[in-house]
């Protein structure tokens, strides 16, 4: 099979761009590492496209998306808007979604298998846009600390990046066009599906929002906190969220967005909101084993791999947890 890899170096869903001290102004300036994130150069680096093709796929190999020229010429075509303080950088998150979704979809369709390579968790609007547009019957699982299913209106922070599953759910976002940048989420000859609450799993949340609750509470959306992981061992949390979205259609495919905040900041400490108490170096492999070993994983995508954000010594374990992570996804615990 072909893995169609696509970074995905988006920064406008998280808080470090724009709001920096001088210092780390500068250095983003000159390191261009605060409106480009460098997470799939690194990952590339360390060597993940080689491994890929050892472990026997045919390896697609599809230049990072240029989110900040993306990003610079949709706010130069919209010179009157403002940026929106309860969706910061709705503009230009919308704008580089957009075109990770088009990818996306079209790499789906072709039959190929899509390894999105983030960037900041925003970028999961686009995915599942374009998952959506070609397998509708899609079901997710959610690996993260964080719920991400905020709203501009219920959000605390105005970060994109905590609110991807709250715009692709129609009982919290009914109407997209609503949010500037995200229009073409409901427009065109193509609009893009909604995810249905019940095609949602999560695994690894340990800090969850007022608002956040109340939406999975109310939306009975079926999830595996920290609690349960401890509660009930990683093997069966993983039965039980592959039952629930297997249960009625065994073919289903399986998208696995991976937030590598979900691991413990203790191997991934180069993240933007790391929290104590997360998942085992092996708990977080057999995450991504157990939905490999299914047989329903059709795309996968890691995120807020963000090495700016750490030392050196963070940031290559960070890299390496998430190239580890990465082979397991596609297959490498398989005999
Ligand atoms: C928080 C943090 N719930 C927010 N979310 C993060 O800003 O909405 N998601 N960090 O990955
Ligand atoms: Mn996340
Ligand atoms: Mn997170
Ligand atoms: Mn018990």
């Amino acid at each position: 099979r072909i893995v169609s890899v696509i970074g995905a170096p988006m920064t406008y869903g998280q808080p470090f761009v724009g709001t920096l001290s001088s210092d780390a102004l500068s250095f983003c300036l000159i390191f261009w590492v605060c409106l480009q994130d460098s997470g799939p150069a690194l990952l590339r680096e360390h060597g993940l496209l080689e491994e890929l093709a050892e472990l026997g796929w045919k390896v697609e190999d599809i230049p990072d998306l240029d989110f900040a020229t993306i990003g610079a010429q949709a706010m130069q075509a919209n010179p009157s808007l403002r940026n929106n303080p309860n969706a910061k950088n709705s503009i230009q998150v919308g704008a580089g979604n957009k075109v990770l979704a088009d990818l996306v979809e079209s790499k789906l369709k072709l039959g190929r298998f899509p390894l999105i390579l983030g960037g900041d968790h925003s970028i999961g609007i686009g995915s599942l846009a374009g998952i959506l547009r070609a397998k509708p019957e899609t079901g997710v699982i959610w690996v993260d600390a964080h719920a991400d299913i905020n709203t501009p209106t219920v959000s605390e922070s105005g970060n994109m990046h905590g609110m991807p599953l709250g715009i692709m759910m129609k009982e919290l976002t009914p109407d997209r066009r609503a949010i500037p940048g995200l229009e073409w989420l409901d427009e065109g000859p193509h609009p893009s599906p909604y995810l249905s609450p019940d095609a949602l799993v999560y695994v690894g949340l340990r800090d969850i929002d007022k608002a956040e609750r109340r939406f999975i509470r109310q939306l009975g959306i079926k999830t595996f906190t920290m609690y349960d992981i401890d509660h009930l061992g990683i093997g069966r949390v993983m039965d039980l969220a592959l039952e629930h979205l297997l249960k009625n259609d065994p073919n289903r495919p399986i998208h696995l967005s991976y937030d590598i905040d979900a691991v413990d900041p203790m191997h991934a400490p180069a993240t933007g909101t790391a929290v104590r108490g997360g998942l085992t170096w092996r708990e977080a492999h057999f995450v991504a084993e157990h939905v490999v070993k299914s047989g329903s994983l059709a795309s996968a995508e890691i995120v807020e791999v963000n090495a700016a954000l750490s030392d050196g010594q963070g940031a290559s374990a960070t890299v390496e947890l998430g190239h580890q992570l990465v082979n397991a996804m596609l297959g490498e615990a398989m005999l």
